[in-house]
């Protein structure tokens, strides 16, 4: 290393250790980080941390947790290792993407579109479209087996497009998407956590007419916010059930009773005004069985399909917890007892004990299973824990994070002289979820907090007046909050969960059986093409079906030749199994390309009605000939 760069590194050490010793500091003089002003940052010793948790990797070596964490309107998910903070991968999802094809290989259409209901279809098509091109994907969150991340799928909602998707665990992709009809926009997403997943629940957020078809427009008293269960095995929607207000967030127990939603809009209003105007929102409890008894029993509607049974105030499946103004985050507490609905209007966090509902729903009074309410500070959005009966909440006014006492909570609110606050932290700036290792399971470990902060302000440099996010990795393990790492992100992560390595397992490369090309598979035996290793040309009419595999630096098929106007399928098989060597197919002037990972079939369908010579090349770099990759197709004009 250089002198110069050597001195650089020990400049951007000094610069870290320097923010991280003080939070007032750090806000006064990043930006202005030149060698004088860190003199004085440097001169202020940090305390010495107990150091319990290691944080620091060295190169080579391999974290100790998967992040997975959403992407906001983005649409995709992405994998972050933590502690180090790398991003490890990019899953898409709701979103198109460039490099793999998604949104235009046959495979990843056809999980964009089966799932869509008719009328969207009509819709899309009606605009040249066969599916949303956008999504809105907040909530990441891992399926479960008794109680813990079980490494099978992870699901995720699509705000903006009133969708929910599965990502398989074993190849990171998206194998399911499914629209939710009679409800609108999905937000809050959580999975059933106890026997297994089991029901995934999703809340549609902004209340509309049931059904939505124009014969109400601005009679906001008649509309409905609904809550749906899907069955995360099929991906099939199991009920719904409607409720008074908006749904919000939610979360499920780990007794397999209850579910729970944050509700805000007790007043049924469409402005921000009137949706505020009530001192009291709700928390409501869906209790499962009896709503399966209910469904069973025939007392539900159906609407488009699904069976929507009627949870609003005096129907015996739900119960309405008063709670503050517009509550937002609906956390779980791994002791499987406590409920944490989070304030956001309110500076209080409300603690539910589970254990009480069963009263409540036995004609008890709903506020009696309320056993804390905390104030805690401005803004408290999400609570996460460490499974030693601590909380930790953001505040988004105050931008910290707050560490509390379970106990004390609730020894305060029986009258106590108990202060329940044990810590809080400055975060850089205005959170909105966190969340810890294992958290949001019974293998709560207490090892790291992510603090998703939405604004950077002036902890990086400034790239322009769209700024990236600032996700924050705190050392929980000891008694004291240790914030360790900045780590910008791109619009916009809303939620993410940690999950141990050895939770999750995927594979390096794929079967040959994947279900992923079941039709490629089915298409080609009807041709009579060996997919692994055939190449071949089959006409059908103006179809033309190109079949291909490629081997580090080949594809089979150096040259193909169609006639303008053929529908073109080409499928490519990467027989290469090894380890990284995924190809790739760009087919040139035609905005195809797809990703072919080490023994996977991927396939595209377009038009050629481009006469002329288009070569196709490799975009993934395979070999030292990886250059070399390509072919030509020969598109014939027909005859004017
Ligand atoms: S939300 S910042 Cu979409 Cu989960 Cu709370
Ligand atoms: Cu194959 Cu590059």
């Amino acid at each position: 290393m250089s002198d110069g760069k050597e001195n650089q590194q020990e400049k951007a050490n000094l610069t870290r250790r320097g923010l991280f010793s003080g939070t007032a500091g750090a806000a006064l003089t990043a930006g202005v980080v030149g060698a004088g002003g860190l003199a004085g940052l440097v001169g202020t010793p940090r305390p010495a941390r107990a150091q319990t948790t290691p944080t620091e990797l060295k190169p080579g070596e391999l974290d100790s947790y998967y992040g997975f964490w959403s992407s906001g309107q983005c649409g995709e998910m992405r994998i972050l290792g933590i502690p180090s903070m790398r991003e490890l991968m990019r899953v898409p999802v709701f979103n198109r993407c460039s490099a793999t094809g998604w949104g235009s290989t046959n495979e990843s259409l056809k999980i964009l579109t089966e799932g869509l209901l008719p009328e969207t279809r009509d819709f899309l098509a009606k605009r040249g479209m066969k599916t949303y091109e956008n999504g809105d994907l907040h909530h990441p969150h891992m399926s479960f087996t008794e109680g813990t991340y079980d490494g099978r799928y992870i699901f995720m909602n699509d705000k903006a497009n009133t969708r929910v998707a599965r990502v398989r665990c074993d190849i990171m992709k998206c194998d399911k998407i499914i629209e939710i009809p009679n409800t609108s926009d999905i937000h809050g997403l959580r999975p059933q956590k106890w026997p297994r997943t089991g029901y995934v629940f999703a809340n549609g957020e902004h209340r509309i007419p049931l059904p939505n078809d124009g014969m109400v427009l601005d009679e906001p008293g008649k509309y409905v916010s609904l809550f749906t269960a899907i069955d995360g095995d099929t991906m099939e929607i199991a009920w719904q059930v409607i409720v008074d207000g908006n749904l919000d967030n939610c979360d499920a127990d780990y007794e397999g009773k209850y579910a729970f939603s944050t509700c805000y809009n007790s007043e049924g209003g469409v402005t921000l005004a009137e949706m505020t105007a009530n001192e009291q929102d709700w928390a409501v409890v869906f209790n499962i069985k009896r709503i399966e008894e209910g469904i069973a029993s025939g007392d539900f509607k159906e609407y488009q399909g699904v069976k929507v049974v009627d949870g609003r105030h005096g129907s015996p499946y739900t119960a309405y917890i008063p709670v503050s103004n517009s509550p937002h985050g609906c956390n779980m507490a791994p002791d499987k007892v406590h409920l944490c609905i989070n304030g956001k209007l309110s500076p209080t966090v409300t603690v539910i004990d589970v254990t009480k509902l069963d009263a409540v729903f036995d004609g008890g009074e709903p506020r009696s299973a309320v056993v804390a309410e905390p104030e805690l500070g401005l803004g408290p959005l999400h609570t996460a824990f460490d499974g030693r009966g601590f909380a930790y909440t953001t505040l988004f006014l105050d931008s910290q994070v707050v560490k509390w006492d379970m106990a004390k909570a609730i020894e305060k609110f029986n009258g106590a002289d108990a202060d329940p606050i044990v810590e809080k932290i400055d975060v850089q700036y205005q959170p909105g979820h966190n969340h810890t290792t294992m958290g949001e399971t019974l293998e709560a470990d207490g090892q790291f907090l992510i603090s998703l902060n939405k604004f950077s302000k002036d902890r990086y440099l400034n790239v322009g007046p769209l700024k990236p996010e600032n996700e924050q990795l705190i050392v929980i393990s000891g008694d004291k909050m240790d914030l360790v790492h900045d780590g910008p992100t791109f619009a916009e992560p809303h939620d993410c969960i940690l999950v141990r390595a050895d939770k999750v397992n995927p594979a390096s490369i794929y079967t040959r059986d994947d279900p992923m090309w079941e039709d490629a598979r089915l298409q080609a035996e009807k041709d009579g093409v060996d997919l692994d290793w055939g190449e071949d040309v089959i006409r059908d009419g103006n179809k033309v079906r190109v079949y291909m595999h490629s081997v580090a630096p080949t594809f089979s098929l150096e040259k193909f030749e169609v006639n303008q106007g053929d529908e073109v399928t080409i499928y490519i098989t990467n027989m290469d199994d090894v380890d990284d060597l995924t190809h790739g197919f760009t087919l040139g002037n035609h905005g195809i390309a797809m990703e072919i990972s080490p023994q996977a079939t991927a396939s595209v369908t377009f038009t050629a009605d481009r006469p002329g010579v288009h070569w196709y090349y490799c975009q993934w770099f395979c070999h030292a000939l990886h250059m070399e990759m390509r072919g030509r197709m020969l598109v014939h004009p027909t005859a004017a």
